[in-house]
């Protein structure tokens, strides 16, 4: 794994890195005081294959969705075109978003891990901000900037904390790993529009305070929303992508049309037999 940028060594962390299956008291304690927490290998290498090859599905127009947002890089300079729903067959798509309407991915979205930990934060009700594929493929891919992921900033009435970012294949610094600055959720909101500004990021996010997120394919890491995060390019020649999904309360509505997301835990969550793609007025706007 590559090891350019300054940084604090989490090798202790992952040393014998091993699944999380109670989401204890040490562990809620870490979570609030670091902003992240390693889960381990919640992705067994059968259910790793089964998403990858979903997600490969889904951007070769193999398994199609109607209301499903695509972001696709036009060009080397990271220019993206967005579609609703499958328009072009390629794997060079540096988003998708709604995958809660996949089976396969709405399964996973409810691990029981995730469930405890949803309830433990949230509640019993539970819906999701989003559920969406972060891809870099190689060679195609932007530099995501310092930022939290912030309620208002998405135009939302809550601020989420909860979100499990999960490696679908290796993220390493040659790959565009993310970037984290541990405590800093700690902080609060520093800007509420999401993008922190360059005095801001020379306050926050100094380069002897970023550890690199390194993570194996089929890790889940436990992120607090308002932690420092950015993500750098890939530069090899095979695809970084990975799975994020934010878990907020049930009652959770858009500002300006009051609308609410799906529901994933609790009464009449979705369920990944009965699963229907997404309703026309969930995808009207782009929230986040
Ligand atoms: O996967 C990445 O590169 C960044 C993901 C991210 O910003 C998020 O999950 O909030």
């Amino acid at each position: 794994m590559g090891n350019s940028h300054t940084k604090v060594s989490e090798a202790a962390d992952r040393v014998g890195m091993s699944l999380v299956t109670i989401f204890d008291r040490e562990r809620q304690e870490q979570f609030m005081s670091q902003g992240y927490l390693r889960l381990g290998k919640v992705l067994s290498a059968e259910s790793l294959q089964t998403l990858q090859q979903r997600i490969k599905d889904i951007m070769l127009g193999r398994v199609k969705y109607r209301n499903m947002r695509l972001q696709l890089y036009q060009d080397a300079s990271g220019n993206v075109r967005r579609t609703l729903g499958h328009q072009v067959a390629t794997l060079g798509y540096r988003r998708i978003d709604d995958l809660e309407q996949d089976p396969l991915f709405l399964a996973y979205i409810q691990h029981p891990l995730f469930q405890q930990i949803a309830n433990y934060y949230i509640g019993e009700r539970v819906s999701i901000f989003r559920s969406m594929l972060m891809n870099k493929p190689p060679q195609l891919s932007q530099a995501l900037p310092w930022h939290q992921d912030v309620g208002a900033g998405w135009g939302i009435d809550t601020n989420p904390i909860v979100t499990v970012w999960t490696a679908l294949d290796e993220a390493t610094v040659d790959t565009g790993c993310m970037q984290i600055v541990p405590g800093s959720q700690q902080h609060g909101i520093i800007n509420q529009q999401h993008f922190l500004s360059e005095e801001e990021e020379a306050t926050y996010a100094s380069k002897g305070n970023v550890i690199e997120l390194e993570a194996e394919a089929g890790e889940a890491i436990l992120l607090h929303n308002f932690l420092l995060h950015r993500s750098g390019t890939n530069s090899t020649s095979v695809s970084r992508r990975a799975f994020s999904v934010t878990y907020m309360e049930a009652e959770t509505r858009t500002l300006d049309t009051g609308q609410t997301f799906p529901v994933v835990f609790g009464e009449n969550a979705l369920d990944p037999k009965t699963v229907k793609g997404k309703a026309d007025e969930l995808v009207d706007k782009f929230y986040g």
